[in-house]
């Protein structure tokens, strides 16, 4: 985070809605001086927010910058975990490795990596993931459940319910989850999702979940290889949407099925994960480091397990996979 303090002076103005706070109530709040104060409001300022000062009645925010930074997502979040803090970046290689290593350093659970571009991005199985600058939410989030090994591809399916119910917050789109990974728009992928895991023995230290979201990208944002498959928000609303309010949709989202499932496991989550599934019931082929499947999508398990029924009637649990619906059958 850029200031810890700067982010408690937006908490105040916050909770005064709108009102005047004196230079003093906010040193005192904070516990800094009331030159810190003025400093800190200089910028705040350079970052966009409009702070008036009134002689005699203190400082007020009129308005947030309302674009894409850090300070920006945080002044509408309403989470208590998830995304406290942000660290925002402008370049970087991927999320994921930035957020591999604050979690090595000991990162606290609800640490988002977020950056407007990515130049190494990446998908399941070593495959790139495109991370155009200023289009999309690149970002990677850090857990701490204390859970066994098996259960972390959960996660997968828990970001992905928190994704699709924020796309349809602020964007106002249905998408539908394709298991495990896939969040697509009228059959082409608007997210992908990527769950890693740090363990010991078989205790789960961190799990990051690595998130990339095609939020404004025109058509010819995407290079030629990904013109068929990938498609955006804003291509679908026809309109441009606001990456900050997605972030904190998202956020507080998680944060409620988090919370939910570290109370009641994983059912609940399953529940909800189904009303927006979309290869459940077809005909589907699943490619996996071993071999192709073919057959009928059944359903989940209680623990995210894709069931798929091949022509010989033999239901294969399947961990993991690349799924392809089958369109003519
Ligand atoms: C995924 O892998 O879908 C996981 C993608 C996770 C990306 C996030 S962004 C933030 C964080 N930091 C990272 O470095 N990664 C995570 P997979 O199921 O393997 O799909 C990868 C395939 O999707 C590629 O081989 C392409 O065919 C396709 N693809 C690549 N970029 C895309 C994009 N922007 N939109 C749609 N499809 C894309």
């Amino acid at each position: 985070m850029k200031s810890p303090v700067r982010q408690k002076i937006l908490d105040a103005f916050r909770k005064a809605g709108g009102g005047y706070l004196s230079g003093e109530k906010i040193a005192g709040e904070i516990g800094i001086s009331r030159t810190a104060v003025w400093k800190h409001i200089a910028e705040l300022r350079k970052e966009g927010f409009l702070v008036e000062a009134v002689p005699k009645k203190g400082y007020r925010l009129r308005e947030t910058p309302g674009e894409w930074s850090e300070e920006e997502i945080y002044w509408g979040l309403e989470t208590k975990r998830i995304g406290r803090p942000i660290r925002f970046f402008e370049t970087v290689d991927s999320t994921q490795k930035i957020a591999h290593e604050l979690a090595a350093n000991g990162a606290e659970e609800g640490t988002i990596v977020l950056a407007d571009e990515q130049t190494m991005g990446r998908g399941r199985l070593s495959r790139g993931w495109h991370s155009k600058k200023g289009k999309g939410i690149w970002m990677s989030l850090i857990i701490r459940p204390d859970i066994a090994v098996q259960k972390a591809p959960q996660f997968t399916l828990l970001a992905a319910v928190g994704v699709a119910g924020a796309i349809e917050d602020v964007a106002g789109l249905s998408p539908k989850i394709k298991w495990p990974n896939d969040l697509l728009i009228e059959g082409k992928k608007v997210c992908g999702i990527l769950t890693e895991m740090v363990s010991q023995e078989n205790r789960v230290l961190a799990i990051i979940i690595g998130i990339g979201i095609n939020v404004n990208h025109r058509p010819g944002d995407f290079p030629d290889a990904l013109k068929d498959k990938a498609t955006s928000l804003a291509i679908h609303a026809g309109k441009e949407i606001p990456r900050a309010k997605l972030v904190q949709s998202f956020c507080l989202k998680f944060e409620r099925l988090y919370d939910t499932y570290l109370k009641a496991g994983f059912l609940p989550v399953k529940t909800l994960w189904e009303t927006y599934a979309c290869s459940i019931g077809q005909r589907i082929e699943a490619r996996m480091v071993q071999g192709t499947i073919r057959g009928k999508a059944l359903g989940i398990d209680e623990e995210g397990v894709l069931l798929l029924q091949d022509d010989s009637g033999r239901i294969h649990h399947i961990y993991s996979a690349d799924i392809e619906i089958e369109k003519d059958v």
